[in-house]
């Protein structure tokens, strides 16, 4: 078995871990990120399209925003949609002057493995059997199959960056963690369209057929969802019938119309909440979705992961440059206050905009009055605003 030493061992190569590698490197301390897919998979996952102020800057101080900045779209505000009507919510306007950035996942993914490959940083693909062992000792060890090898990591932490299926939380020992879960019952059926925006920015809509959303990612491609039933399979979704329902959950009483154009890439994906505590198992830090999940309604879910890392790429670098512990024991507080609010904004906006199957009429005229009462009161719309482009008071 071949030994390998390093500072610390990273498990997966999404945001999270990838961003966490570029903190530790611009601060001197080494690390070896181990992703269980190759890199064409990594690279072409579409998710996440919603980039907070705080996420867009982190990643321009890690010098990863050049592209980012080249072809994001900025934008000031979103819309909410009900009863054919669209209200504009001025996100800038009521924030001071924040905005969203909308450039997507995999192109994040992309620029920052091009700088990880660029620095020589070990950035290893397709590895197998990834094995965590002594977390609580100050020696923790990788064991994993690389190349069909097997390698032993020793190292002083491990980041379990491995998303909602990964080797790192289920590494504990039994009872260490305590999850806070809750589903709900439906998915979002997403397709990616090879036609302009209809609008130059979000659109949230609740409908009696249920929830729709119009995102974007370039000035040539459209991002769209609609609310299905939790256990529809894509089978069940050809193309005529996902525009005929966008068509139908988007329409507005002015005429407005939705363009369509060829489908390029079609998913479905479970919705749910998700929360383990603490976020640290002795050497083992978990960061991103390895540790929560948040319905996609609030666009928390890649902001949540970067502000973990960054959390925790502070943490790291003051004990090796210190041996101060402090930042490290308040890690999983410090993460589980952002993402105890983000929990409950992206509950609030998915229950403001699904419709349940046991819904009855009390139950769309309460999220009706919520809805008015957002676009027209400019507390309430403040309120959303400030949760949308980002909390300072988490
Ligand atoms: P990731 O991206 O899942 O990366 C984890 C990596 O770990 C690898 N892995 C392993 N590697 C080695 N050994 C193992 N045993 C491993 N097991 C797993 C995986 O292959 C993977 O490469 O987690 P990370 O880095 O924490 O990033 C989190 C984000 O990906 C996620 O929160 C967002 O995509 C959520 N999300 C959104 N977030 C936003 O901030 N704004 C949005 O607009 C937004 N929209 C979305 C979303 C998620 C969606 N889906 C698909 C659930 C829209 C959708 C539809
Ligand atoms: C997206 O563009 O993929 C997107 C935008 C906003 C959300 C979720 C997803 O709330």
């Amino acid at each position: 078995m071949k030994t390998v030493r390093t500072q610390v061992a990273i498990i997966g190569a999404g945001p999270a871990g990838l961003v966490l590698g570029q903190i530790l490197h611009r601060n001197g301390i080494e690390s070896i990120i181990l992703e269980e897919r190759d890199r064409a998979y990594v690279e072409r996952r579409l998710r996440a399209g919603v980039l907070e102020q705080g996420s867009a800057d982190l990643l321009r101080e890690l010098g990863v925003g050049e592209r980012m900045d080249r072809e994001k779209l900025v934008h000031h505000g979103v819309h909410l949609q009900f009863e054919g009507e669209r209200h504009r919510i001025d996100l800038s306007g009521l924030t001071g002057g924040k905005s969203i950035t909308v450039y997507g996942q995999h192109e994040i993914v992309k620029d920052l493995i091009a700088a990880r490959l660029a620095q020589g940083g070990p950035l290893r693909f397709e590895v197998r059997d990834v094995q965590l062992h002594d977390l609580a000792s100050e020696r923790p060890r990788v064991t994993v199959r690389d190349a069909d090898e097997p390698h032993e990591i020793t190292c002083d932490f491990i980041a379990g960056c491995d998303g909602s299926h990964g080797v790192s939380l289920p590494s504990a020992p039994a009872g260490h963690f305590t999850t806070f879960e809750r589903s709900y019952p439906f998915s979002w059926l997403g397709i990616l369209a090879s036609v302009p925006p209809s609008l130059d920015e979000l659109v949230y809509a609740w409908h009696e057929r249920g929830f729709a959303l119009h995102s974007m990612r370039s000035p040539t491609i459209t991002r769209l969802y609609v609310q299905c039933p939790a256990e529809d399979s894509i089978e069940a979704w050809p193309d005529e019938r996902i525009w005929a329902e966008l068509q139908a959950r988007l329409a507005m009483s002015d005429g407005w119309q939705l363009l369509e154009g060829p489908i390029l890439e079609k998913g479905i994906a479970r919705i749910r909440s998700h929360v383990t505590e603490p976020m640290s198992c002795g050497r083992m830090y978990l960061a991103g979705d390895a540790a929560h999940i948040v319905p996609p309604t609030g666009a928390k879910g890649m902001n949540l992961a970067l502000h973990d890392v960054r959390v925790l790429g502070s943490a790291m670098t003051s004990w090796y440059r210190t041996g101060d512990q402090r930042e490290l024991e308040q890690y999983s507080a410090t993460c589980l206050r952002r993402v105890w609010r983000a929990e409950h904004f992206s509950w609030w906006m998915t229950s403001m905009l699904h419709r349940l199957p046991s819904d009855d009429p009390f139950g769309a005229k309460l999220q009706l009055a919520q809805m008015r009462y957002l676009c027209r009161s400019s507390a309430a719309a403040t309120s959303f605003a400030e949760n949308y482009v980002g909390f300072e008071h988490a």
